[in-house]
């Protein structure tokens, strides 16, 4: 069956297909992407609900619970990839991902041995998940969250407050990750961009959440989302010493912090996680902002694998920036956007990280010169 499910209006037709690929099911494996974000698990918690309320019984699968919004110690939410089944359920159902490029190897196999497969998405990539037909894809829509919202509409049904919340919240971080929307730490409400004035779909199902959420129920999603308004006494500390903490390179174009290893203060914060790593996100973009003669802003510093770099350029640098440094230093693996991006090794010990660090710092410097 040749399926459009688009976050446009679904037809009723696609929809109840879609309902009976579900209802047919015995139990229904409901999959994350790897980095389990908030729209991926706003939509499995979504679709767990629809499943609940026909009564087949499901599981989320992810790697993100501990992070997400409106996560308890206990929720079904927390098979974790690391602790898959020995068999999957008769249905998977992929959320916010049609690839396999987006789950580890393990995870792949799980997904491959299932009877019934569904993914609904609005990504692409090289190498999609191809087994049966049931796979929707709307690149047009912005969140996942919002094609779900789409097919509870399609069926007409009243969606409580919690999941409405929750969809919110999916929607949400989406539209901020692709910039339709943006936090600052002066508003409280996210600020709408041109582009998200110009997406009809976009802004039809968002505004349709705000007029049905009460202003303390959105006020509870934006909160968890907008670290800034919610610092803690030691993270504004943190957040506040960073700029006095900046180093340049020998053109000023380059400009970086080192977290070293064993630093007190980051442990004392709980190491690299969502919170610290908002507010170092953060100070690269408010220090780009600031400083017209600063080309890119890098944060080097600790995780529980190893050491990382993660670093914004204004002039869309990064990858150059890296290819450039992989030149001089082949071992060195990072990647992301021209904007944006990242890299890291697996060694916890300090003076192969010192040595790692002055290396890239080093080829930077090479690149800007
Ligand atoms: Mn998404």
């Amino acid at each position: 069956m040749d399926i459009s499910f688009q976050a446009k209006p679904i037809s009723l037709k696609t929809a109840e297909y879609t309902k009976s690929q579900l209802l047919k099911s015995k139990f229904v494996d409901i999959v994350c992407h790897s980095s389990s974000d908030e729209d991926t698990i706003a939509s499995a918690r979504a679709m767990k609900w629809f499943l609940d309320k026909n009564n087949i019984p499901s599981r989320i699968i992810s790697d993100g619970g501990m992070k997400s919004f409106l996560y308890k110690p206990g929720d079904t939410l927390d098979l974790s990839v690391n602790s898959l089944p020995e068999k999957s359920a008769d249905t998977v159902l992929c959320v916010d991902f049609s690839e396999y490029s987006r789950v580890s190897a393990s995870l792949k196999n799980y997904i491959e041995n299932a009877k019934n497969l569904l993914c609904i998405d609005h990504h692409k990539g090289s190498n999609p998940i191809l087994k049966n037909q049931n796979i929707y894809v709307d690149l047009t829509a912005k969140s996942c969250s919002g094609i779900i919202l789409r097919f509870f509409e399609a069926l007409k049904l009243k969606i409580p407050m919690v999941v409405k919340r929750t969809l919110y919240c999916g929607m949400t971080d989406d539209l901020r990750k692709n910039k339709y929307l943006t936090f600052s730490d002066k508003s409280f409400l996210p600020i709408k961009s041109k582009e998200f004035m110009a997406d009809e779909n976009t802004k039809y199902l968002y505004t349709k959440m705000e007029n049905e959420l009460p202003q303390k129920e959105q006020e509870k999603v934006i909160k968890h989302l907008n670290i800034l308004t919610s610092l803690s006494k030691d993270e504004k500390v943190f957040k506040e010493d960073l700029p006095r903490r900046i180093k340049y390179n020998s053109n000023g174009k380059f400009a970086y912090v080192i977290i070293p290893m064993n630093d007190k203060q980051w442990n004392s914060l709980g190491g690299d996680n969502k919170r610290t790593s908002a507010i170092i996100s953060n100070f690269r973009v408010s220090t780009l902002e600031n400083n017209p003669n600063i080309d890119s802003v890098a944060v080097f510093y600790p995780n529980s694998n190893g050491y990382r770099i993660s670093i914004h350029s204004k002039g869309d640098n990064v990858l150059k920036m890296f290819e450039h440094v992989r030149k001089l230093y082949p071992e060195f693996s990072g990647g992301g956007h021209p904007e944006r991006g990242g890299g890291g090794n697996f060694t916890l010990d300090v003076q192969k990280s010192i040595d790692w660090t002055n290396s890239i710092i080093k080829g930077i410097d090479d690149f800007y010169k």
